[in-house]
């Protein structure tokens, strides 16, 4: 037991580590974001959503072989927009802006929907999140 505890220690630190250094270059895109972490049942997904500049995010959170996916609706139309993933859980996430153009500038004044899940070929723990996108 006692030598299982000092590993999982340094496994712990480890993590920690790899975190804080991957955090430097994220931090100086600075969105702030409106809306987030949405997760899927499985916690393997977290996406993240900002209204100004439609900023979409999601990452990677398991380790299991499976991309975190986020499908994007226009929830009031029903119309299916587009889909991103994030492949590994790498502390590094995919992103999507208005910038980007076509259907990545998400409509005003509607309500967006956000599945959040794995991969489609296992999607059983997605979950569906709206935010209505008024700025
Ligand atoms: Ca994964
Ligand atoms: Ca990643």
């Amino acid at each position: 037991m006692r030598t299982k505890k000092i590993v999982q220690g340094g496994i712990s630190a480890l993590t920690m580590a790899a975190f804080a250094v991957t955090m430097a270059p994220g931090s100086a895109q600075a969105i702030d974001w409106d809306h987030g972490p949405m997760r899927d049942g499985g916690k393997a997904a977290a996406a993240y959503f900002e209204e100004s500049g439609d900023h979409v995010k999601v990452c990677d959170t398991k380790s299991d072989g499976k991309k975190a996916w986020v499908n994007v609706f226009d929830h009031m139309t029903g119309k299916f927009l587009y889909s991103l993933t994030d492949t590994t859980n790498d502390g590094k996430c995919s992103y999507r802006h208005a910038s980007d153009g076509g259907v990545y500038n998400l409509p005003e004044n509607h309500d967006i929907g956000f599945s959040v899940s794995k991969e489609p070929s296992d999607n059983s723990d997605s979950e569906y999140y709206v935010y209505f996108n008024d700025h």
